[in-house]
């Protein structure tokens, strides 16, 4: 006689079996390790960003004296980018006088190719069409017009 196991029979043996897989090792129990963590170092904080430099626009109000240029001493850090905008009704040629940069002509209502400082040292400039227009950057003060001897007629 072939006996046959009902689905319900047949059920319970398989979670029997199942149960029995999973019962571990025999009653040995596993003690979580209880040592607490070492302390973990907290990461060294991540250096400030480089701050790009700022932009500085110096205003062309006039075409003689060191009062053309506003502000005169111009304050400016390094990495900081002097523009020089002519507010002015004339052109203008502006270089810095330690050679480091010639902004070339700067028309009304224009504004210069920018000079980038390398240093926060005191550096001057004044425009090539009139010698009265000197400026500084971060000087004491603003640098005295030289005399006037308007060699080519714009001006000083
Ligand atoms: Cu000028």
């Amino acid at each position: 006689m072939k006996q046959s196991l009902t689905p319900a029979a047949m059920m319970a043996v398989a979670v029997a079996l199942a149960l029995w897989g999973c019962g571990g090792g025999g009653g040995s129990t596993y003690a979580t390790p209880t040592s607490p963590t070492p302390p973990v170092a907290a990461p060294a904080p991540a250096p400030a960003p480089t701050p790009a430099g700022s932009t500085v626009t110096v205003a062309i109000v006039a075409s003689s004296g060191n009062a053309a240029f506003q502000p005169n001493p111009v304050r400016a850090n390094t990495g900081d980018t002097v523009m020089f905008r002519n507010n002015d009704t004339v052109l203008h040629r502006l270089v810095m006088d330690d050679g480091s940069a010639d902004l070339g002509d700067v028309a009304p209502g224009a504004v210069s190719r920018g000079v980038t400082l390398r240093s926060a040292s005191a550096t001057s400039f004044h425009c090539t069409l009139h010698s009265s227009m000197v400026g500084s950057i971060n000087g004491a003060s603003a640098p005295v017009p030289p005399p006037c001897n308007d060699p080519y007629g714009y001006g000083c």
